[in-house]
């Protein structure tokens, strides 16, 4: 039975308190694996899933930051590990964060248990606020209500084309010497190239040297691309927020999440590209749009954003792609040159993202292709298990095996 081995792996990857991605290549605690790792442990250990969300707010900064990695341990077996950020916290971490989907999993959580979770809400909610008002203060930089990166591994999509461009502005010549350690568990077929990493490492040292000061980062920052899938998932995870705002009696808060969530609905208009027919980031140094087609374009459902023109153009290429691949969603359209069904954010399907657009379509009344983005996903994991990505042409398996996220989005979801 699937569902017992997901929360084996769930149960396996727990180093208490918190859950690694996987054991092997991410022996840390991340962002926004530990949000979804938290609606995986809800299906059958609620405590544990409040618990997930709450060690990870033990690492927040006190400006409201809070870290896409943090350390709670050593551990050889990752670069860059906790030397090369120097955050000189407690816990050590990261310098840079990543995509805000903790809100919406804690009203999840709030939704299922009720008023016997209200002191675990109370406590979380100020932190959530913080780390939100953090994003509206450091990275709206245009003052749209869009999320700027800058980092690639901000938006969580790594090695996304959309970054190629903007990422050619970072000066990686001069890079000091390092060890990749991704590529000595995994081929490097499936993993982004050697330009790239130099450009990851680049940008760390760019901050690292700034003393992780982000007003000072935000404004000197070589890369700024306001990213289509931080975009949604924030002005998402603001809904949400406010929703437990109300639940709380917060009015201040309350009325500062409506206002942000009616600029973003107004400044996302910036990321639709009529040309393509899709939403998509847009370098916010040069204002070029990426004129890519991701899994990321597809997240405005879950937004909530309802747009009846958009949505039907959106549609249309979900059925195209549905119509090329076997298996929803591709993390690139296939009908892009540069897709490679096996390069990590280049081709293959994840199952969060799988989850985040069939939420988000099944909410805004697309009950059909919802369906199928939850059976593709389904039948992804069934046949070859609980992987990090899949080939969306024939399902191979890509990336780490066991994974966290992936077992978490088969217990609340696919399964
Ligand atoms: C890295 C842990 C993380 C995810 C990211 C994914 C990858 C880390 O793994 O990035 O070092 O490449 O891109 O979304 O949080 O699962």
């Amino acid at each position: 039975m699937r569902d017992e081995e997901a929360r084996n792996i769930l149960i396996a990857n727990d180093r208490g308190g918190y859950t690694v991605p996987n054991g092997r290549v991410y022996p840390f605690q991340w962002n926004w694996d530990s949000a979804f790792v938290a609606l995986g442990f809800a299906t059958f250990d609620r405590d544990r899933a409040w618990v997930e969300i709450e060690t990870l707010f033990k690492a927040q900064w006190t400006d409201g930051f809070l870290p896409h990695i943090v350390f709670w341990q050593d551990d050889p077996g990752y670069f860059p590990g906790p030397e090369r950020w120097a955050s000189g916290t407690d816990p050590l971490t990261s310098g840079i964060t990543q995509p805000p989907v903790a809100a919406t999993v804690v009203r999840a959580l709030w939704d299922q248990g009720g008023v016997a979770d209200r002191p675990r809400l109370e406590a979380l909610f100020p932190k959530l606020m913080a780390w939100h008002r953090w994003f509206w203060r450091y990275r709206d930089r245009s003052g749209q209500g869009l999320v700027v990166a800058l980092h690639p591994w901000e938006t969580g999509r790594d090695n996304a084309p959309e970054w190629d461009r903007p990422g050619a502005a970072i000066d990686a010549s001069d890079v000091a010497p390092y060890v990749r350690r991704d590529t000595s568990h995994l081929d490097a077929s499936m993993r982004p190239t050697a330009l790239e990493y130099d450009r990851y490492v680049a940008l760390l040292d760019f901050g690292r040297e700034r003393g992780w000061d982000h007003g000072r980062i935000a404004a000197e920052n070589p890369f700024q691309v306001a990213d289509v899938g931080l975009t949604m998932i924030l002005l998402r995870a603001d809904r949400d927020l406010l929703a437990l705002a109300e639940a709380l009696g917060r009015q201040d808060d309350a009325s500062d999440l409506r206002e942000r969530i009616a600029l973003a609905e107004q400044g996302v208009d910036w990321l639709w590209n009529e040309e393509v027919g899709a939403y998509g980031s847009r370098d916010l140094l040069t204002g070029e749009p990426s004129g890519f087609i991701t899994s990321a374009s597809f997240l405005s459902f879950y937004a909530g954003l309802k747009h009846p023109d958009r949505d039907a153009r959106l549609l249309g290429h979900l059925d195209r792609i549905g119509a090329r691949v076997r298996y929803l969603t591709p993390s690139l359209d296939p009908a892009d040159p540069g897709f490679d069904m096996m390069r990590y954010w280049r081709g293959p399907v994840w199952a969060v993202v799988n989850y985040m657009i069939g939420q988000g379509l099944a909410e805004t009344g697309h009950g059909a292709m919802a369906e199928r983005v939850r059976r593709d996903t389904r039948d992804l994991i069934q046949t070859s298990g609980f992987y990090e990505a899949f080939d969306p042409t024939s399902g191979a398996p890509t990336g780490g095996d066991d994974f966290s996220w992936t077992a978490a989005i088969w217990l609340c979801w696919a399964g």
